[in-house]
């Protein structure tokens, strides 16, 4: 069916695509003799005894009620009789980087969520969402094909209605969601299915009244601002069917820096530290954006000679913590106390990690 297009508008073709039940259904590729079973996979199962939590399972399991994130022992003992597998993260890495070179083989615009999930702008390789519909089968086939497992894909006309698409009907789904649709589609579909609307934020918004996105689409976008700042208005807009991000490719970042030199050299240290504080929360909010953790903060400092340091100190573990930057990159200054006047001072974070995409969902938004 042909587009309807206003003038000077362009509508795009978005997939989102989602590996069903990852890590359980990498397990079954690998050991097909487990078709069909439940089939458990987290952290410490030992018969049931052990701490630790559900990563994922099979939707053979999900008929019992388990699910992620579900203690493993409240999981045995909703089935017992389930295969129960350790996390073997190396393989479905492994996996996981296979199929998104089979997906990048189909665009270059190309950008990869999580482990199991990728976006693709097809708008340029199709005519029409019915060619649309065909290439994402095609994607299905090859996926299945080389290895062994289903994804769900949704097409829709931007990456918000594309994802909520993607889970509309798993496992083995397509859904496409035509421009003309989206509100036939959206309106009465629960809202916590918007990314970012997680428990905390459906509890409020159904406080408020609001329970489906169509509730929330027509709701007064000022009371949702003030309840929820800048994310109320993203919210009402994502529920609105308007998501204008487009799909990207992120860059390997290697570090994050920023840096000011002040309008008049000083030797006030607490002006200084104060500069530092303002620069470390750009970094912050940056690292936020580009979903990185880091584990070293710098410093640079250059003097009102005009020579210039850099310090570094490495932290135990990878963080996403503000006060630990501002922290390590005030305590690295100490130095500097009594060398005289200070032109410029920087400061950064590298040894990045990109952070787990279920942790940083909403900085997207940002
Ligand atoms: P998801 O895509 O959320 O889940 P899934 O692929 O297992 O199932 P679905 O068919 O519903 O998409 O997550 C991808 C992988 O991330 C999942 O296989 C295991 C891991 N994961 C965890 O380790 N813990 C979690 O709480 C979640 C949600 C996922
Ligand atoms: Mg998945």
């Amino acid at each position: 069916m042909p587009l309807m297009c206003l003038p000077g508008e362009n509508i795009r073709i978005i997939f989102h695509v989602d590996m069903d039940s990852f890590y359980s259904s990498v397990e079954v590729a690998a050991n097909p003799s487990l078709k069909g079973l439940p089939v458990v996979v987290g952290s410490d199962p030992i018969k049931g005894e052990g701490r630790g939590v559900v990563s994922t399972c099979s939707y053979e399991a999900r008929k019992y009620g388990i699910h992620s994130a579900m203690a493993i022992s409240k999981a045995y003992r909703l089935c017992p009789d389930a295969v129960y597998l350790r996390v073997n993260m190396p393989l479905y890495k492994k996996v996981s980087s296979n199929i998104m070179e089979i997906l990048k083989g189909y665009s270059s615009k190309f950008q990869q969520v999580s482990v199991d999930e990728a976006y693709l702008d097809v708008s340029d390789l199709v005519q029409d969402y019915d060619e649309a519909e065909n290439l994402a089968l095609r994607i299905k086939e090859e996926v299945t094909l080389r290895e062994g497992i289903t994804c769900s894909i949704g097409v829709a006309p931007n990456k918000s209605i594309a994802k909520i698409a993607s889970d509309y009907r798993k496992p083995d789904g397509l859904t496409v969601v035509l421009p003309g649709e989206v509100e036939r589609f959206l309106y009465p579909l629960d809202v916590s299915r918007i990314s970012g609307v997680g428990k905390k934020t459906s509890i409020i918004l159904n406080e408020m009244g609001i329970r489906t996105i169509g509730d929330l689409a027509v709701y007064d976008v000022q009371v949702l601002r003030e309840r929820f700042g800048k994310f109320g208005l993203v919210m009402h807009q994502l529920a609105n069917g308007i998501d204008g991000r487009t799909v990207m490719e992120r860059g390997d970042v290697k570090s994050i820096s920023k840096e000011d030199t002040f309008d008049r050299d000083t030797s006030d240290m607490v002006y200084v530290e104060g500069v530092i504080d303002v620069l470390s929360e750009n970094v912050h909010g940056s690292l936020l954006k580009k979903k990185y953790l880091f584990k070293t903060v710098t410093i640079k400092v250059r003097l009102e000679d005009f020579t210039t340091y850099t310090r570094a100190r490495t932290l135990g573990a990878y963080s996403s913590d503000l006060s630990a930057i501002k922290r390590t990159a005030k305590a690295l200054l100490q130095e500097f106390r009594g060398r005289g006047r200070l032109r410029l001072v920087g400061v950064g974070v590298t040894k990045l990690e990109k952070m787990d995409e279920k942790q940083s969902r909403l900085s997207d938004f940002f």
